[in-house]
């Protein structure tokens, strides 16, 4: 089980505040389609994805990457219960959509490099190790209900 202090929380939800969703999600599930072409496979029913420019205008996978990371958001709110929160969705993933868990960590690592991005220096090394232990958590719960 792992601990949250006060102060983890709150860094956490300062950032996430300040997050557009929207805007942060569809950029981080385009680049994991860009960066890592492999998992263009699972969203095959999306329409063009052969190029980058293709996939940086596609309304799909913007509206998907809002979804992810509005999901996504439930851990940020609530970083002690992430594994009943995903359980769920960890059994969708597994048995129905079939996503190796790696992807959960490759996606994970994206929204870091986004996150970075977009705050700069205010994204100093203390954020960053609060928001890497959040996505290995969500990682980690995501891949929990595989079998
Ligand atoms: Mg997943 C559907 C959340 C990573 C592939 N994902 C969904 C849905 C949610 C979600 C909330 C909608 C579920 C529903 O319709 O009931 N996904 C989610 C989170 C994360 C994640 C929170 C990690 C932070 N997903 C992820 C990754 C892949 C993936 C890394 C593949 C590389 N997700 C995927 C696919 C679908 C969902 C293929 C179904 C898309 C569709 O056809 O609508």
């Amino acid at each position: 089980m792992v601990n949250w202090t006060t102060e983890e929380k709150s860094t956490i939800c300062t950032i996430w505040n300040k997050v557009d969703v929207a805007a942060v999600g569809g950029e981080c599930l385009c680049r994991l389609l860009i960066v890592y072409p492999w998992t263009q496979r699972f969203f095959i029913n999306f329409g063009n994805l052969s190029t980058a420019a293709a996939i940086s205008s596609n309304a799909q996978v913007k509206a998907h990457g809002k979804k992810v990371f509005t999901s996504f958001g439930d851990a940020v709110k609530n970083p002690e219960n992430v594994k009943e929160i995903f359980g769920k969705l960890s059994e969708l993933h597994c048995d129905k959509l079939h996503v190796d868990p790696v992807n959960f960590k490759l996606l994970g690592d994206i929204l870091i490099t986004v996150l970075a991005a977009q705050f700069g220096k205010e994204f100093t090394p203390h954020v960053q190790a609060c928001f890497q232990k959040l996505v290995g958590v969500v990682a980690h719960a995501l891949a929990h209900r595989y079998h």
